[in-house]
């Protein structure tokens, strides 16, 4: 693109916060106003609306604008903006606005009012549509198109927003820089051309070599510019990510990079999404952005396809990068040769010359084996910091959550395995056995579905919470059912390690034993609802482990579950 439609330090940018005598009246009024608590992905958009992230945009999208947007990424007036940003609310919220009348305070989680939304137009979407148009698919695997089915309310308000103040963030408060002060950094330092690097995943050496690249190519001061408002589910978090940018900052020479974190929610909308990521690296100053393989992809569907070609986003912004006034830097993937020790684009391989690269899945496996990173792969201070978030299975937490009938042998083989773990050492042990929590956590609950469900989610509640930090817990309830045992799975599974393991000793067995006596009270009918005789038992078809005790020790049973521990790498020496 010529150098000169290229715009330095961007064009005009919104700042929708008010001063303080029409704060005071606003507030004032608000009494009278509806109000709507912001949910996360709201949060993010309003963000970079008030601070101008998003300008020209001066609210959240009327009907008109969201037509055009989603038809042909055109405001009504033709200025190009690829992705719809509208407010969703539920309809008894929507039931109490007027269009052309009301005002909408927009809340935080706790309440604190941030903004005024000017009700301009409420209605419903097809959102069917809506997903094709923007993300061209309406396949839920696509995350931006399950959350637009799946994860929003029903109906849209558009309308002007007037602001209080900013959403508040008390995590790395001096990297958070709002266009206005990015701008004002690059004038300060000189910087008259600045490369932007977007990323939603931490960065290692081709990634570092890529920017580096890009920067001495242009000859331009370089902005890595993560994203650390919401990215795509099961990344990394943005703590651990923002430890491995600062840690890769010093691996730039001197003044010549700096680091910023966006408060945007991605929609993983590839093409779309990097026209919308241009529009607002040029609303931060900047002059160029970096655009990769797959830009903001989405993923693979169940299939295996793509829903985007690995260039599309490339392509897509390269017609439109005139018009924006910011410079597309494309670069094809980054591999390394071992016999060069050096990063160069896949495209410029040297034949005879096998490049070396290792894959997301591939590190994540190494992160959990403790296995060796090597430095031609990334920063030993990078991977410091992902060890650190990331330990070997041998250092995370764990849920070992046993499931069976009452009388099964539950609780006691708990309670040896608790002993057994104990004795080994390294990590703080827990146990929640049934009657114990019975008394404590859930003193008030009985066995209808409902209370055990509820039982089963505390129980599941505070093991994630063991597990999140690194300890084990020992779950020893009936847990009868099949779905609230899979929800805490999902739970843990995300924390750390879960086991399950069925202890499956037969209802004749369990019966004949009758410790507490409670089958012959259930058998005549003085205890209700009891498990195995007047309620249900769903027996697991995903549990790791089967032990049926009737004919081993509870010794034998515990040890078959730390050797699947070992064999899991959930123990090691
Ligand atoms: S559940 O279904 O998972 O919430 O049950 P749990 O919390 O494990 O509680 C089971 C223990 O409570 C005693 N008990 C009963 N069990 C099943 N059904 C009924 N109706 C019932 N009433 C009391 C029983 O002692 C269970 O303990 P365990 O250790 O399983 O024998």
């Amino acid at each position: 693109m010529p150098e000169h439609l290229i715009e330095p330090h961007g064009g005009t940018l919104v700042d929708l916060v008010v001063d303080e005598a029409r704060a005071a009246e606003m507030k004032e009024a608000s009494r009278d106003w509806p109000s709507w608590d912001l949910t996360p992905r709201q949060i993010c958009d309003l963000e970079m609306l008030v601070n101008g992230a998003f300008s020209p945009l001066t609210g959240f999208m009327t009907q008109d604008e969201y037509d055009g947007c989603c038809k042909d990424m055109r405001l009504p007036d033709d200025t190009l903006w690829p992705m719809p940003i509208m407010l969703d609310i539920p309809s008894d919220i929507a039931d109490t606005l007027t269009a052309g009348e009301s005002v909408l305070a927009l809340r935080d989680p706790e309440g604190v009012m941030l903004a005024a939304l000017h009700v301009e137009d409420l209605w419903t979407p097809d959102r069917e549509k809506e997903a094709e148009q923007v993300f061209g698919t309406t396949n839920p695997e696509h995350p931006g198109v399950d959350y637009l089915l799946n994860g929003m309310n029903p109906v849209y308000v558009g309308g002007r927003v007037e602001a209080l103040q900013l959403p508040h963030h008390y995590d790395y408060v001096e990297l958070r820089n709002t266009p206005a002060e990015v701008r004002k950094m690059f004038a300060e330092k000189g910087w008259r051309k600045v490369v932007a690097f977007q990323t939603r995943n931490p960065m290692h050496r081709a990634h570092q070599e890529l920017t580096f690249r890009a920067s001495k190519e242009l000859e331009a001061n370089l902005l890595v510019h993560p994203v650390v408002g919401m990215t795509k589910p099961g990344d990394v978090d943005h703590y651990t990510r923002v430890r491995c940018y600062q840690a890769i900052m010093k691996h730039y020479p001197h003044n010549t990079a700096a680091l910023s974190l966006l408060p945007l929610a991605m929609r993983m909308g590839g093409p779309r999404e990097a026209v919308w990521h241009a529009i607002i690296r040029k609303n931060h100053g900047c002059t160029h952005i970096v655009v990769g393989r797959d830009h903001a992809g989405p993923g693979k569907d169940s299939q295996g396809n793509d829903f985007y070609g690995p260039y599309d986003a490339q392509e897509l912004l390269q017609t439109h990068e005139e018009e924006l006034g910011i410079a597309m830097v494309p670069f094809k993937l980054m591999v390394y040769l071992n016999e060069r020790d050096a990063y160069c684009p896949i495209d410029e391989v040297p034949e005879g010359i096998k490049p070396l690269m290792l894959s997301g899945t591939e590190l994540r496996d190494r992160l959990a084996r403790g296995a060796d990173i090597p430095e031609w792969f990334s920063f030993p201070d990078v991977v410091s910091e992902l060890r650190k978030s990331y330990p070997p299975r041998s250092k995370q937490g764990l849920t070992v959550f046993f499931t069976g009938l009452s009388g099964s042998g539950k609780s006691t083989v708990a309670n040896v395995l608790l002993v057994k773990l104990l004795e080994m050492g390294g990590r703080p042990v827990t146990l929640l056995d049934g009657d114990i929590v019975r008394k404590n956590l859930s003193s008030e609950l009985g066995f209808s579905k409902e209370h055990r469900d509820l039982n089963i989610l505390r129980i599941g509640f505070v093991a994630n919470e063991i597990t999140k930090n690194g300890g084990i817990a020992i779950c020893a309830p009936i847990a009868p059912y099949a779905h609230v045992r899979k929800q805490n799975r999902d739970l843990i599974g995300s924390s750390g390690g879960y086991i399950l393991v069925h202890i499956s000793t037969p209802l004749e067995v369990c019966e004949q034993r009758d410790r507490k006596g409670l089958y012959a009270k259930a058998r005549s009918g003085i205890i209700k609802e009891f498990t195995g005789i007047s309620d249900p038992y769903e027996e697991p078809d995903d549990a790791d482990l089967k032990i049926d005790t009737a004919d081993i020790t509870p010794e034998e049973a515990a040890q078959q579950v730390i050797l699947h521990l070992e064999k899991e790498g959930y123990i090691g020496v």
